[in-house]
């Protein structure tokens, strides 16, 4: 297991490479080149310079998340050959760099959602907030500006501007198609970019739609264990896998997280786990919180001890934290909440490998 935090390179992050550094047990970044857009190929200098910034710092950069997939890929519009082959150059540029595991998502429009960025906890804390009737009531544009108007500047990842200019028409698209079809249009790119990933050595690992259940009409699809059954069934590649985001899937009080991290661990699939909590206030409504399994929902022991058990040897990253002690960053990517979970989650990993032998005969 290797321990690693976002970071958004070249003046698009509040926190440095030099402050991840110093964060007990971290051995590099997840991070991408955010401010190109979807289907452009990634040029190979910006990748070396940004290879050079972390080594730089003494970190490793061997996740990128993500490369986001053009539109006309998710559409299945016959211009989607065009922007499979820029994904397969951007992935040989990957490999040049060293890059071992690809973050990426096949959300429609929207990455994630969120009905509030900065709630307040009673700590005092604020956090990233999901309150269904709010989302269902703003229209996707609404959402996306306020969405933006509090991102205090950074870019947001998935909200990216040239995503919303066509959300409407874009929304309405999805709608028509529905999801039996969207799933052709997955195994379509699967089919295209696996044999690829494969020969370059890069482990794709797609993210849960967050929030994992239907908004707008849009096809919802890697959203519970069956779903992600049906995904990984598409292609047979140890390079076609998960990233395991436990605040995505752990919205929905119907996913057992601890049971689905033991499966796909266990098979091998599970190529980047995404670590946070989440307390949940009603069946769709819930906030982020702290890492602790005690400050939400989420029995986070529990989770990293199957995925320990189960021959876990990925990435972990600890995943949104709350904004704390004053601090002024990206909502969820500040960094001392982050790092209060990355010790925490380091904890976790050395207390299920120091008891895996007594608890489960089998050495680690
Ligand atoms: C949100 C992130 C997502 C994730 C993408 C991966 O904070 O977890 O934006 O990076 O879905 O493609």
């Amino acid at each position: 297991m290797k321990m690693i935090m976002r970071y958004f390179p070249f003046g698009d992050d509040s926190v440095t490479l030099g402050q991840i550094r110093q964060v007990p047990g971290m051995s590099g970044v997840a991070t991408s080149l955010s401010r190109l857009t979807a289907g452009e190929v990634w040029p190979l200098e910006s990748l070396f310079r940004l290879k050079a910034e972390v080594a730089d710092a003494g970190l490793e950069v061997e996740v990128i998340e993500s490369v986001n997939i053009h539109e006309d890929i998710k559409k299945g519009l016959p211009s989607r050959d065009l922007y499979i082959e820029r994904y397969i150059q951007t992935l040989k540029n990957l490999h040049e760099i060293g890059i071992k595991c690809l973050c990426y998502n096949f959300m429609p429009v929207l990455d994630w959602a969120r009905s509030d960025l900065s709630h307040s906890l009673e700590d005092g804390s604020q956090v990233m907030a999901y309150r269904h009737e709010q989302v269902l009531a703003l229209n996707p544009d609404t959402m996306a500006l306020s969405m933006n108007s509090k991102a205090r500047g950074y870019s947001l990842p998935g909200w990216e501007p040239e995503r919303l200019a066509q959300m409407a028409k874009d929304i309405e698209f999805y709608q028509a198609i529905g999801v039996e079809q969207y799933w052709k249009h997955i195994k379509y790119f699967l089919d295209a970019v696996i044999p690829y990933a494969q020969q370059y050595d890069i482990k794709m690992a797609i993210h849960p739609d967050d929030p994992p259940w239907p908004l707008y009409g849009l096809p919802k699809v890697i959203t519970n264990a069956e779903h992600i059954r049906h995904f990984l069934s598409l292609n047979s590649s140890p390079y076609h896998g998960i990233t395991f985001c436990t605040g995505s899937l752990g919205s929905s009080m119907e996913n057992d997280l601890p049971s689905m991290a033991a499966e796909f661990a266990s098979q091998g699939r599970i190529h980047f786990a995404h670590l946070r909590n989440v307390k949940h206030l009603s069946k769709q409504d819930f906030d982020e919180c702290a890492h602790l399994s005690g400050c939400g929902d989420l029995d986070m022991y529990a989770i990293v001890e199957a995925l320990s058990d189960n021959g876990f040897d990925g990435y972990i990253r600890p995943d949104h934290g709350r904004m704390i002690w004053g601090e002024q960053a990206r909502p969820g990517y500040g960094l001392y909440d982050r790092a209060l979970g990355a010790t925490y989650l380091a904890g976790l990993w050395e207390a299920a490998k120091k008891t895996q032998v007594t608890r489960t005969g089998i050495p680690c």
